[in-house]
């Protein structure tokens, strides 16, 4: 990873990671620091059970290997998050046939449409022509909102009017990717859906409306979280889950958050890769997730 992306993970995960690391100094390893950090890694939204796990490790390699001060847990603490989340690293998928279409779902205010412009500035920066489907046809703003991204990334936008039809959206957007040799369809949705019948029906449509005129496709579904509300976006996810295939998750606003641990019970219960991490609210501030680098800018 490049170094200025690396230091603004690090920024990003800076009140996560002073939680942590910050236990570990100047202490002797006893029965007491362990127990704190089982709080700072509860705190960290790391879940009940992957902290227990992280506790348990330290717990038994650090007497394995007679170690005294705090700060050399560092290292173990390194170690084990790493195994845990690199079972949570995909890259996403942008299959064999053209256009990839990828479907971003999520509630409203997750970060579905500032990632979709991000992710498209990526894209056209590596060349690729990108289309931006204004399938949020609530409201005119969130139309506007897409557009500006459209403008800023160098992606082509189709966009209805405002209450149209999102599967109809869908359908022209696609279509003309199709026949106009684009490379990517990024497909904005709508987060405010009144019931989970509803929630249902509408993503079923679309995904119909996808496969109709591109079988192959949508090669990814992408659920799109809120970081800073931690492990609540467990269940917010599994109601996603259950009305339709999800193929992978975008967790959003890890800069700034003190949650940052949610990140493993979030793949963890969820099943789910983490493709990519939003690290502010620039055009430049989506990466793949990478665990590596996630840890040592967590540990540091
Ligand atoms: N700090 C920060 N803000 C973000 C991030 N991603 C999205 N946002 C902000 O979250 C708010 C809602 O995002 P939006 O994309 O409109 O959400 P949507 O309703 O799911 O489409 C906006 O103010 C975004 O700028 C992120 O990674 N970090
Ligand atoms: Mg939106």
């Amino acid at each position: 990873m490049i170094k200025s992306m690396f230091d603004k993970l690090k920024r990003g995960l800076g009140k996560t990671k002073n939680q942590i690391v910050g236990t570990l100094f100047g202490r002797t390893i006893d029965e007491e620091l362990f127990e704190d950090i089982e709080m700072v890694l509860l705190k960290a939204d790391v879940g009940v059970k992957a902290t227990e796990e992280i506790v348990d490790f330290l717990r038994k390699e650090s007497k394995k290997r007679k170690l005294k001060e705090g700060e050399e847990l560092k290292e173990l603490l390194k170690e084990k998050l790493y195994e845990i989340l690199k079972g949570c690293e995909e890259p996403l998928n942008l299959g064999e046939e053209k256009p990839a279409v990828i479907l971003f779902l999520g509630i409203n205010g997750s970060g579905k449409t500032t990632t979709v412009g991000k992710l498209a500035s990526q894209f056209v920066k590596d060349g690729k022509s990108v289309v931006l489907a204004a399938a949020d046809t609530f409201r005119a703003a969130a139309i506007d909102q897409l557009e500006e991204w459209a403008k800023r990334s160098g992606a082509r936008i189709v966009k209805h009017s405002p209450g149209a039809d999102p599967s109809a959206v869908v359908y022209d957007a696609v279509s003309s990717a199709k026949s106009r040799g684009d490379d990517v369809v990024l497909v904005d949705t709508a987060g405010r859906l009144h019931t989970k019948e509803h929630l249902i029906k509408e993503l079923q449509k679309i995904k119909k409306t996808i496969k109709k005129v591109a079988p192959e496709q949508p090669v990814e579904t992408i659920l799109v979280l809120d970081g800073t509300i931690g492990q609540n976006s467990i269940n917010q996810a599994k109601v996603f889950k259950e009305a339709t295939d999800v193929s992978g998750i975008v967790i959003t606003k890890l800069d700034g958050t003190a949650k940052g641990g949610a990140i493993i019970p979030i793949c963890k219960e969820l099943k789910l890769p983490v493709k990519y991490i939003g690290v502010g609210e620039g055009i430049e501030d989506l990466q793949p997730f990478d665990a590596k680098a996630f840890v040592d800018a967590l540990i540091d």
